[in-house]
């Protein structure tokens, strides 16, 4: 018998969902679930690690989880849950925690850049890193599909998997592999296409959300940051405006970039732009039609419901592994073997 490849990913619910998060890692979610077991986490316990008010909070984990069904992802086919709602995640983090280094964590440039200008930062942001990879390493993930921004963060789970493994036996952790989309693993801001599209830039133009209006959506592109050379070709180093549009417009309609940019040889870049609306609500429109069905709909906690007594029955055999290859744990734990 083989075995399924296990695909486990995470979003956190900290706004709505920009393209950058459609196009870098959502396509990927769907995509993979004709190849393998997905399990599809919405990250509450990430998105403290910075402020929130608790009202908006449980509004914004019902949004991704009803965007997550949205784009495509079928509960009936993958697992969709919360992360607080698994206990699991949040003990994982700490046996974790005690096999990293202070070091190893600085170094995390996510953690560096939200913790810039604070003389002392959150302990939350400074650990974001180690409960992600205790969230992969907790469902025995084989394949972890994202955005390429957390590329490193991927790094640092399969060397904390491996740390241990060195130690306690191959057979305590599985080492996972992030999986990283050619287009669309990068979507820079539209105002300024050196910073990554992200939910948490303070202007609006920067992003485009899945639940953004026509006009909205209109405005933001026919606004980008471009140049002033007037022509439409690829070049991220000296065009980076242009080459993100391109992106964008490649990775909405599954043309590729030297076809797009034949197809316009000799236009403006309004022209592109135009089309580009035009490519980019064609996408959007059906995810918020279905959006709208299920936004407030009893199904919707179903699934959440069901999700997590799913994902809870992979999490207990592992921690049940893998505290007994520590040593933790007293009349409740059970021997070795347990797993997957
Ligand atoms: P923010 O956009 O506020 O920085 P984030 O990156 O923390 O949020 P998440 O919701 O946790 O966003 O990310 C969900 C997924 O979207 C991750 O796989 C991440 O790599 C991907 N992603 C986020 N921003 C982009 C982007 N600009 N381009 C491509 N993928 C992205
Ligand atoms: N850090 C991720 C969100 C995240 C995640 C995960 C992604 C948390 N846990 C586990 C993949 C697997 C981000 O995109 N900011």
């Amino acid at each position: 018998m083989t075995m399924k490849t296990r695909v486990f990913s995470g979003v956190q619910p900290t706004g709505n969902l920009h393209i950058g998060n459609y196009l870098g890692a959502l396509t990927q979610f769907v995509d993979l679930q004709n190849e393998g077991e997905c399990v599809y986490c919405i990250v509450d316990m990430h998105a403290i690690t910075l402020p929130k008010e608790p009202d908006e909070l449980r509004d914004h984990v019902l949004d991704v989880a009803a965007l997550y069904i949205a784009v495509g992802i079928d509960p009936k086919k993958s697992i969709v849950f919360v992360q607080s709602d698994v206990p699991g995640h949040a003990e994982l983090a700490w046996i974790l925690t005690c096999q990293s280094y202070t070091g190893e964590l600085s170094r995390m440039t996510q953690f560096k850049d939200k913790s810039r200008g604070n003389e002392s930062a959150p302990a939350g942001l400074f650990m974001y890193p180690v409960l992600m990879a205790a969230d992969i390493l907790l469902y025995d993930a084989d394949v972890v599909p994202v955005g390429r921004d957390q590329k490193q963060h991927i790094e640092l789970t399969r060397d904390l998997a491996i740390r241990v493994n060195n130690r306690l036996g191959e057979d305590t952790f599985v080492v996972p592999e992030g999986r990283f989309l050619k287009e669309g693993a990068r979507i820079m801001a539209l105002d300024d296409p050196t910073a990554k599209m992200s939910k948490s830039a303070e202007s609006e133009m920067s992003r485009i959300s899945l639940l953004d209006d026509e006009a909205k959506i209109k405005k933001a592109i026919m606004r980008s940051t471009t140049d002033s050379d007037g022509e439409i070709r690829y070049d991220i180093e000296n065009k980076p405006g242009v080459s993100n549009l391109l992106s964008i417009y490649s990775a909405f309609s599954g043309r590729s970039i030297p076809e797009i940019e034949r197809a316009y040889e000799g236009q403006g870049y309004g022209s592109l732009k135009k089309d580009l609306v035009e490519v980019a609500v064609d996408q959007i429109r059906p995810i918020q039609a279905r959006y709208a069905e299920i936004r407030h709909s009893e199904a919707l906690t179903r699934v959440l419901a069901d999700g997590a007594e799913r994902a809870g029955v992979i999490a207990e055999a592992t921690m049940r592994r893998v505290k007994d290859k520590f040593g933790l744990g007293g009349g409740a734990s059970v021997p070795s073997g347990a797993g997957r």
